[in-house]
């Protein structure tokens, strides 16, 4: 039987700030220009913002490399911005949940500056030091970002662990002090209100003693079977929970790479104690070789068993995340639909999916436009560390200039980082100055003042889904899922049922159906009471009022 849970009943919608809306000319999205759209957010109906990195930081990685976790980054504006956009959310009936990046610091936070000042200092062992072997780095593990994962640090005399890039270096969360860091600094965000976290590579944490090697045919290889749902990963989680999470009435989803739906159930099983959700892969790496720059076609068939294994996977135990797209991935309508003449039809058909499997939907920005990969001329047009690091890589191995551009064209992570499209005017209406990356030609058509202005829009369409879950919950968010001609090459077809009684009652009765097929606004014969509810519960949280530790220890978090 399926509980109850707000977070199951809402629809998440993910901004990455840097690209939403610029307010002060300086080309770079911020805090202020979110506010200025929490009208468009409240029209489109969503019911939870994530809100990528906001933190101070020196920007190797977008934010991602997190400086001081208490304080919000120059270019987004001012912790009292930040403090009004969860005011403006919350009066709009939304709720907040914040990216929580703590597999890595960047290498500017002050613990790795005093970590890297001696062997001796207390914060040496928040981070994870070797010394080399034979001249060479201490094991053969490559970083996410190309080349090895381990950097020689002169002032150190040691090198440092970095599944990133060299200057995120990884957080030993062996050490009890910085498993209680992460938490004090998680309960300072939940009591200023916060309504949960996305936590980034969290199933990362947890590296295996004598960190072995990866042992593949290349210089570095991928180590992940060393580090991927590691020895101590779910006693870490359950620890975060009893001590953080468990005291507030919030929602989690954990960024998970290479999750089978049998490990996923560790961390999301009701009875566990760890995470509501987490976010899978599988469906990401149907068009990869041997790597996601080796673009391979997908089969619809492929697409179908990984989302019906996880569907029926988690079943019972625990609750599905869905997405399709996000600030890593190439945008949803180019890799999955048609982004020339059927775009829209695709979009709105991919979005139906996406509301109507079992789990929570997550739109990320633009997605409800159709906005689309985009294709610059050169490599000087790009910004993400991921590419160009893969760039130099692959041109310094030989490869030809031209082809490593259609890798990047079919997978890099900027498809997804392009000014999000307001309108026709110059760049989009994303700032009045020079944009940190180019916006997509394509804005002139694909934009959301002429999406509110049709319609027979996406975005509309999107808002009508939206609509039809509220108004379907026991069906839509709660109903059994079933499929049938699973072997079809071309037909994506299953049912969602609602139980008799609603969620939690034996004995099934037909009750709604939907299918990818299916239209949005069509009658179903639901007999949900739900929709009457309207927006669903009020309370941004039940806290137990813990008092803030806010306190910042010699390192100065
Ligand atoms: O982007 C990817 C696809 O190649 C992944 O490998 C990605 O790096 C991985 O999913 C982890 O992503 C998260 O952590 C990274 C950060 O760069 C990403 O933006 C974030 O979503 C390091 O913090």
């Amino acid at each position: 039987s399926t509980s109850k849970a707000w977070w199951k009943e809402s629809v998440v919608y993910q901004i990455y700030p840097r690209s939403f809306q610029d307010s002060d000319g300086d080309g770079i999205g911020d805090i202020p220009g979110i506010l200025s759209r929490l009208d468009y957010l409240e029209e489109l109906g969503v019911d939870v913002v994530w809100l990528c990195p906001v933190y101070e930081s020196p920007n190797d990685d977008n934010g991602y490399d997190i400086s001081h976790y208490r304080r919000i980054m120059k270019e987004f504006g001012t912790m009292r911005d930040w403090e009004k956009l969860l005011e403006g959310l919350h009066a709009r009936g939304m709720k907040l949940i914040m990216d929580l990046v703590v597999n890595h610091t960047s290498d500017e936070h002050a613990w790795f500056a005093e970590a890297r000042l001696s062997k001796d200092s207390p914060y040496r062992d928040y981070y994870i030091w070797r010394d080399g072997r034979d001249g060479r780095e201490p094991n053969d593990w490559s970083s996410f970002f190309s080349g090895s994962a381990w950097k020689y640090d002169e002032a150190a005399g040691q090198y440092y662990l970095h599944l990133f890039s060299q200057r995120q270096p990884d957080l030993n969360w062996d050490n009890p002090k910085v498993r209680r860091e992460v938490y004090d600094m998680m309960t300072w965000w939940l009591d200023k209100g916060i309504d949960g976290f996305r936590m980034d590579v969290i199933n990362l944490i947890s590296k295996a003693p004598g960190l072995p090697d990866a042992g593949g045919d290349g210089r570095y290889s991928f180590g992940g079977e060393h580090f991927m749902n590691g020895p101590r990963v779910h006693e870490h989680l359950q620890e975060m929970n009893r001590e953080v999470l468990s005291r507030y009435d919030v929602m989690t989803v954990g960024e998970t790479p290479g999750v089978t739906p049998e490990e996923a159930a560790n961390y999301v099983g009701e009875e566990r104690g760890e995470l509501n959700m987490v976010f899978q892969f599988e469906h990401m790496d149907l068009d990869s070789g041997h790597d996601k720059w080796d673009v391979r076609p997908w089969k619809l068939r492929d697409f179908k068993a990984v989302m019906g294994k996880w569907q029926r996977g988690l079943a019972g135990k625990g609750w599905n995340s869905l997405y399709l797209n996000n600030h890593d991935q190439p945008r949803m309508v180019s890799r999955f639909g048609d982004d020339g003449r059927y775009r829209k039809e695709s979009a709105k058909l991919l979005g139906t999916l996406l509301h109507t499997l079992q789990g929570t939907p997550y739109i990320y920005q633009g997605e409800e436009l159709g906005m689309t990969n985009v294709r610059f001329g050169g490599i000087e047009h790009y910004r993400d560390i991921e590419t160009l690091n893969m760039h130099r890589e692959h041109l310094e191995g030989g490869r030809d200039e031209r082809d490593i551009l259609q890798g990047i064209y079919a997978k890099g992570r900027d498809n997804a980082r392009t000014p999000m499209q307001w309108d026709a005017s110059a760049q989009a209406g994303f700032t009045s100055g020079e944009p940190w990356i180019a916006v997509n030609p394509n804005y002139t058509d694909i934009n959301a003042e002429e999406s509110r202005r049709d319609p027979d829009s996406i975005f509309h369409y999107y808002r009508r889904l939206i609509e039809l879950r509220r108004a379907h919950v026991d069906a839509i968010v709660y109903g059994r899922f079933e499929e049938l001609l699973e072997e079809h090459e071309a037909a994506y077809v299953y049912t969602r049922t609602a139980e008799a009684g609603g969620a939690g009652a034996a004995g099934a009765e037909h009750a709604g159906e939907a299918a990818a097929a299916g239209a949005p606004g069509a009658e179903h014969a639901d007999e949900d009471e739900t929709a009457a509810r309207g927006r669903g519960p009020e309370s941004a949280s039940g806290n137990a009022a813990a008092d803030a530790a806010g306190d910042a220890g010699a390192a100065g978090e």
